[in-house]
């Protein structure tokens, strides 16, 4: 018998995919220079919050369900938010707490303190620091920062590399991913080099439908179609991330952008389209030339996960099983207007097509369609009234394994 082969997680992968959903922060020199990509030329001296509370970030995020939290350490324009050897273009020469403060490590402890994932973002692409033009030297440079940041804040979740502004350079990738594995070797590696993780190739938090784990190639960044060209041996199984600013068209923070804020109802689209899809959810939201989140988009963080609870913490019925049918019995003959279906995933994505049936005036009605469930699928059924859901897989690799099958009335 010939044994088919199927793309399988690593038990980090599965681990990182149970998060579900992490908050993004963009803080830096250019918070105070109402900006977006500074060109490495601000002053250090207009670094300067007067109240910066990485606490209230991070708390905030426990507070909303995020299971982990991405921090800028730098961005394009090369501002370092920890008082790296490597440059003096840093908080170290900024007036905030007299250069003796580190923005890393106030994140890091209170991530520890909150119980929440940390993750690094480290820009490639830096217009401030010269050697950048010496692709060598640059390296070696990139790979010293890419160290303190793994070697001097405890476990890191995540290593975000962003292919914006190089999408012509050449890195030194496999030394890159190296210096990751070596360090941290449970973090996920974000799109470049050997990845563990792939970018869905937006900005907008939405995944395609089906957005397969095991397939798929992932774009370089916003500014170029083309695809990035991995290493051999990145894995097969490559589940994608969604990142997306709570401001529209903004990841930093800027005075006056109030407009911009998304709607709890856009908000809640963005989770259906990707932690529905199957895919993690990257929100950003940018504290303030204060050092702290803003008041609006905090609430709106908030509404955002109290609104997710709400609505999925309690299920009516819950099952798990085998096979390509699988009967969901509910207590009794109730409303439903959502179900839930996860396939075990450390035995692969194995369904490729499937029905949700219901039982409704002594037969059996089909409800819901789809092809992918992979870690997570949120079908939306409008209400109706059963007593029991079939899952019925038409199309399957090897034999389906159901993680969870549930259902809701969330009254949405
Ligand atoms: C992009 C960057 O250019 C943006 O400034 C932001 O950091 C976003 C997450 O990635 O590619």
């Amino acid at each position: 018998m010939v044994e088919t082969k199927i793309a399988v997680p690593t038990e980090q992968q599965i681990a990182w995919q149970n998060l579900e959903l992490g908050m993004f922060v963009h803080y830096g020199i250019n918070t105070f220079c109402n900006q977006e990509w500074g060109e490495g030329t601000d002053s250090p001296s207009l670094f300067n919050p007067a109240e910066l509370d990485a606490r209230q970030w991070v708390k905030l995020a426990k507070k909303a369900g995020f299971k982990y939290f991405i921090l800028t350490a730098k961005h394009h324009d090369g501002f370092c938010l920890w008082p790296t050897e490597t440059t003096d273009y840093s908080v170290k020469n900024s007036p905030w707490k007299n250069g003796q403060g580190d923005i890393v490590r106030e994140c890091a402890e209170a991530c520890q303190e909150e119980g929440i994932l940390f993750g690094i973002y480290l820009s490639p692409w830096d217009r401030h620091e010269p050697c950048y033009q010496d692709k060598q030297a640059y390296d070696d440079f990139y790979c010293s920062q890419l160290t303190e940041l793994l070697t001097g804040y405890g476990s890191i979740v995540e290593v975000w590399f962003d292919g914006a502004g190089s999408e012509e350079r050449e890195y030194d990738w496999a030394r890159i991913t190296g210096v990751v594995k070596k360090n941290q070797p449970d973090a996920m590696i974000f799109n470049m080099g050997q990845p563990t993780i792939r970018w869905v190739g937006n900005e907008d938090g939405v995944a395609p439908y089906p957005c397969w784990n095991s397939k798929g190639k992932a774009r370089i960044s916003m500014f170029t179609n083309e695809e990035v060209n991995w290493l051999p041996g990145t894995p097969e199984w490559l589940p994608a991330e969604c990142d997306v600013p709570i401001r529209k068209n903004h990841w930093f923070w800027h005075p006056n952008d109030e407009d911009s804020l998304l709607s709890i109802d856009g908000l809640l689209d963005i989770y259906y389209h990707s932690v529905g899809h199957g895919t993690n959810l990257l929100l950003n939201i940018a504290p303030d030339n204060r050092g702290l989140i803003p008041k609006l988009d905090e609430d709106r963080v908030l509404e955002f996960g109290n609104e997710i609870k709400n609505r999925f913490s309690n299920p009516l019925a819950v099952c798990t099983g085998e096979g390509t049918e699988l009967i969901l019995e509910l207590p009794s003959e109730l409303d439903i207007d959502h179900v839930i279906l996860k396939e075990d995933i450390q035995f692969g994505e194995r369904i490729g097509k499937y029905e949700i049936q219901a039982w409704q005036s002594g037969t059996w009605h089909n409800v819901a369609n789809g092809s992918a469930i992979g870690h997570k699928k949120i079908d939306e059924l409008g209400s109706i009234r059963t007593n029991a859901l079939k899952l019925v897989v038409s199309e399957s690799i090897k034999t389906p394994k159901i993680l969870e099958f549930s259902c809701f009335n969330t009254g949405k």
